[in-house]
């Protein structure tokens, strides 16, 4: 315990800690510190997650340190990519089950909750599930019957450990249909049999629909609509994941909110999937997680490459800080926050939409301390 203590004071992140202690005026402040992670501050409200790297479930660098974080703050965990469908089975007939198996493993080990991420999904997926070797896309029934085999599998090994389940990820771009593989082979109600044979695997999980730009009212509007579908066909779908990639500029906390009510009132149980907040200079419509759209490097928009000035960090934790008061205030709605990584190193924003650039987005900075925004939070 004392050494964690020693690391913050040493850490970049004393900064963030002395401005902590001139803020906190309770009696048990050391314990505070040393005891009790977020996990602990939010622990009536939701539950707090993060998504745990291939690197660190494989036990690379520095992820023993990083496992340890993670049970201390956190007490939900996502897996980032092992989950997916190219990970999981690169060929038809061969799982590679290691990875996923030391995600449950280390989940069960620390008593959390855990989210399987994502069943059904457009992106890392091999292009064999739906074309034959001439490149012919392969029959509705065939494309149903593989869908159905990979949910069973999947969700049958983890059955009544997983608790969560993102079903179907992005379906929608803006207010229509996205023209993936599945949408093309299948049709629209390929989102409505992923959901039954979700339901038939493992009856008793949470079933998600997973987005980003959630808060984009045509989306809204798509999202809400099929789901209604669905479940007047009886198809069970508990809620939707807010994927939540934000940017220190938007999108505004009113806009947020106006969404997560809308989904509340469509008699849905809203989380809060993939949060992070982008620093950087925005080059696209900063909610967007579109991994399609890539751009070519340029120093100016990577202006904090050897290090992130006061006044943003402060930014960012003013933002952190607002976002996560609108989460409590409807924390009746809110089952779970996640963050998409635990610390500024492995966050998928260094190289999204830009790759190689310098970014700042999660609570605890590149030698795992919390950042003044991780500060932030605690004392909520
Ligand atoms: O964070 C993930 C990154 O490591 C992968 O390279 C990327 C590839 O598709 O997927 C990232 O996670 C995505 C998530 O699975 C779905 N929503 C958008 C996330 C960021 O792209």
């Amino acid at each position: 315990m004392m050494m964690n203590r020693r690391k913050f004071l040493t850490s970049s992140s004393s900064l963030a800690l002395s401005t902590y202690l001139m803020s906190y005026s309770g009696s048990s402040l050391a314990s505070l510190i040393e005891n009790t992670g977020l996990k602990d501050v939010f622990k009536d409200k939701f539950s707090f997650g993060t998504a745990l790297s291939t690197a660190t479930l494989s036990g690379l660098g520095n992820s023993s340190d990083q496992l340890k974080l993670v049970a201390k703050e956190f007490s939900s965990i996502t897996p980032e990519n092992d989950f997916k469908w190219a990970n999981l089975r690169p060929k038809p007939n061969s799982w590679g089950w290691d990875l996923a198996d030391k995600f449950v493993e280390f989940g069960q080990e620390n008593n959390m909750q855990m989210v399987g991420h994502a069943l059904v999904w457009h992106s890392q997926i091999p292009d064999n599930v739906f074309f034959d070797k001439k490149n012919k896309m392969l029959p509705r029934s065939h494309l149903l019957a593989t869908m159905e085999e990979h949910i069973n599998t999947v969700v049958g090994r983890y059955r009544g450990k997983i608790h969560v389940w993102d079903v179907v990820n992005e379906a929608f771009k803006g207010g229509r249909w996205r023209k993936s593989h599945w949408y093309n082979g299948i049709g629209e109600d390929y989102f409505e049999h992923a959901f039954r044979f979700a339901q038939n695997a493992d009856p008793s999980a949470q079933l998600m629909y997973n987005d980003y730009s959630m808060d984009n009212s045509k989306k809204q509007q798509s999202v809400i609509a099929a789901i209604n579908q669905c479940k007047r066909k009886g198809v069970k779908i508990d809620g939707v994941g807010m994927q939540s990639h934000l940017h220190l500029d938007g999108p505004s906390i009113k806009q947020i909110e106006q969404a997560i009510l809308n989904y509340a009132n469509a008699g849905l149980r809203v989380h809060i999937t993939e949060l992070e907040m982008d620093v950087l200079p925005k080059i696209q419509d900063y909610a967007s997680a579109d991994i399609g759209n890539k751009y070519a490097y340029r120093e100016e928009l990577d202006p904090y490459k050897s290090g992130l000035p006061l006044a943003m960090e402060q930014k960012l934790a003013q933002r952190y800080e607002e976002v996560f008061k609108l989460y409590i205030k409807h924390s009746d709605k809110i089952d779970r926050v996640t963050l998409w990584g635990t610390s500024d190193d492995e966050s998928w924003k260094n190289d999204f939409p830009i790759k190689g650039r310098t970014n700042y987005p999660l609570l605890f900075d590149r030698n795992q301390q919390p950042k003044l925004a991780y500060f932030a939070l605690k004392k909520l």
